[in-house]
């Protein structure tokens, strides 16, 4: 005999839906009762096994009536290794020998680096255990959790002088924007930031007309300069402000002479108010975001501000990239709005980037715009 299964929210609702698939001939077996998801997502949850019986007709007049309410066995732990087997129902196991090739494919879907993968793995894989697939799932999310690293630090008290620095075109000037409309528009007013932006790329044709353009638009106060004598004589007006949002040239750090002059100018910033924040974009390799980290040896980075998470799937690369050089994350943006696609990092924000576990996350880190309130 063939048993079908069906598992719905309650045993109602399962009984509904395969009477509406399979019509009157729906004879229930078994039914189980229990929860699916983890601590977060916890729901009640039951299965039914059923069979069919084929309709009554005059070469097969013996066909087996309903009798009134169906009232299927309950079934229990202790008896569901036999009816595993009859419906395979109980929840899938994960053998410790598949364990690693489980992992990998988890964390090298979600774009993870090789190093994390193999620390990953010999935190959660264990030779003897044998896991449910779900509570396999949840050690690898815990993992991952653990290493997620946040500046909340930063984010609540920023330095005065807040210097961006990284690769050409990954979102320095319209991130700085969208920080400085963050920090000034906090709600209530009284907690409101005095900001400033000070570009240092006066290099490239076009540069500053784009911040002024941002900046008029927005009424923040703009500072240009182009020197190190420039900036000294700056420093006394930028004084009064709260908060100086500093925006660097979009040339490649390897072009030498540029990056000599960016340094010689940023030292003239006073060493205790100044902090350097790293920007990588979300679909950068973590090769790549490696030897950008390399080529700014020189500057001690305090966090990462991670741009266009909306060009990629997955955030395994950042993850792998910050784990593995230490540096927490501080911002993620996700377009080209100005200000709305400003978010704070957080846990919630960056699982909903994963995919290929069981639990659905999406839903869990739907962004809001950040806000100071
Ligand atoms: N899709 C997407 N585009 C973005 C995001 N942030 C910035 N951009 C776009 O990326 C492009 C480059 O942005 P900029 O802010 O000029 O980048 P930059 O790092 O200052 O560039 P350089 O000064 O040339 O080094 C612009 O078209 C921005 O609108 C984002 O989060 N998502
Ligand atoms: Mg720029």
């Amino acid at each position: 005999m063939d048993f079908i299964t069906i598992v719905a929210s309650d045993y109602d609702s399962a009984l509904k839906q395969a009477r509406s698939e399979y019509g009157p001939a729906v004879r229930i077996q078994t039914r189980k009762d229990f929860f699916t998801g983890t601590s977060f997502t916890k729901k009640s949850a039951c299965e039914i096994s059923f069979y069919l019986v084929e309709p009554k007709t005059e070469e097969n007049p013996c066909v087996e009536e309903p009798k009134g309410k169906e009232e299927p066995v309950l079934v229990s732990s202790s008896q569901g290794k036999v009816l595993h087997e009859m419906t395979g129902f109980l929840p899938q196991m994960v053998v410790p020998s598949q364990s690693k090739a489980l992992l990998e494919d988890l964390l090298k879907g979600n774009d993870f680096g090789d190093a994390y993968i193999e620390e990953a793995a010999s935190a959660v894989l264990s030779t003897d255990t044998l896991f449910s697939k779900d509570d396999f799932e949840m050690k690898i999310l815990e993992y991952i959790i653990d290493s997620i690293s946040i500046d909340h630090a930063s984010f609540a008290h920023p330095p005065k002088y807040f210097v961006l620095l990284g690769p050409t075109g990954v979102g320095k000037t319209t991130t700085l924007v969208k920080i400085a409309m963050l920090y000034s528009q906090i709600v209530p007013a009284e907690c409101q930031l005095k900001v400033a932006v000070l570009s240092l790329d006066s290099f490239r044709a076009g540069a500053f007309a784009q911040i002024e353009t941002f900046c008029n638009d927005l009424h923040i106060d703009l500072f240009r300069c182009a020197g190190e004598g420039d900036l000294s004589l700056l420093l006394g007006q930028l004084d009064s402000y709260d908060l100086v949002l500093v925006d660097t040239m979009g040339k490649s750090p390897k072009d030498g002479e540029l990056a000599l002059k960016l340094k010689t100018m940023l030292s003239v910033l006073p060493k205790k108010d100044t902090a350097y924040y790293l920007a990588v974009s979300a679909s950068h390799k973590q090769r790549d975001m490696d030897r950008y980290f390399q080529l700014l040896g020189s500057y001690t980075l305090s966090s990462i501000v991670v741009t266009k998470t909306d060009e990629t799937e997955n955030v395994g690369n950042i993850l792998s990239f910050s784990k593995s050089h230490n540096l927490p994350l501080l911002f993620m943006t996700d377009g080209q709005k100005v200000p709305q696609d400003l978010h704070k990092a957080s846990n919630e924000l960056i699982l909903s980037f994963l995919d290929g576990f069981s639990l659905d996350f999406r839903t869990m880190g739907t962004p809001q715009s950040t806000s100071m309130q």
